[in-house]
């Protein structure tokens, strides 16, 4: 399925530097920021650098040191942030129907409290 990326989104401003932000970690392919309105007292945000919408756009046409280095990222913000082995949730919004407000793809980690059973 082809991706249109719209460059001007907050994540890609942030990425550029034109926006600052709370950063948790930097690899060659990724950035992990605390999230601006947190649900639970972890709750970071694990972007790749390149322009992918979302997961499927980045799983389809990322190189596979792209894949490898966010992967390994999203591990080590876990570790980072402390939320493992308590227990901590990865969640990756996609369209409009998972109501996802960013058109660059983002997986949060949410943790550092009982998250209970994820509803609807
Ligand atoms: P979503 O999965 O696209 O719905 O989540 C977008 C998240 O980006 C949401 O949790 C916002 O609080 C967060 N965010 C941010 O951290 N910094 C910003 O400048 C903006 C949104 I706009």
């Amino acid at each position: 399925m082809p991706y249109s990326y719209d460059d001007q989104n907050i994540f890609a401003k942030i990425l550029r530097g034109e926006i600052p932000n709370d950063t948790v970690l930097e690899t060659e392919h990724s950035l992990a920021f605390r999230d601006i309105q947190p649900q639970a007292p972890v709750h970071i945000l694990v972007i790749p650098r390149g322009a992918y919408v979302n997961y499927d756009d980045f799983a389809t046409n990322a190189t596979d040191a792209e894949i490898l280095d966010y992967t390994r990222a999203i591990s080590k913000v876990c570790e980072i942030a402390g939320v493992d082995p308590d227990g901590f949730r990865m969640i990756s919004n996609a369209g409009e129907n998972g109501v996802q407000e960013v058109p660059h793809l983002h997986v949060h980690i949410l943790g550092g409290r009982p998250l209970g059973r994820m509803l609807a």
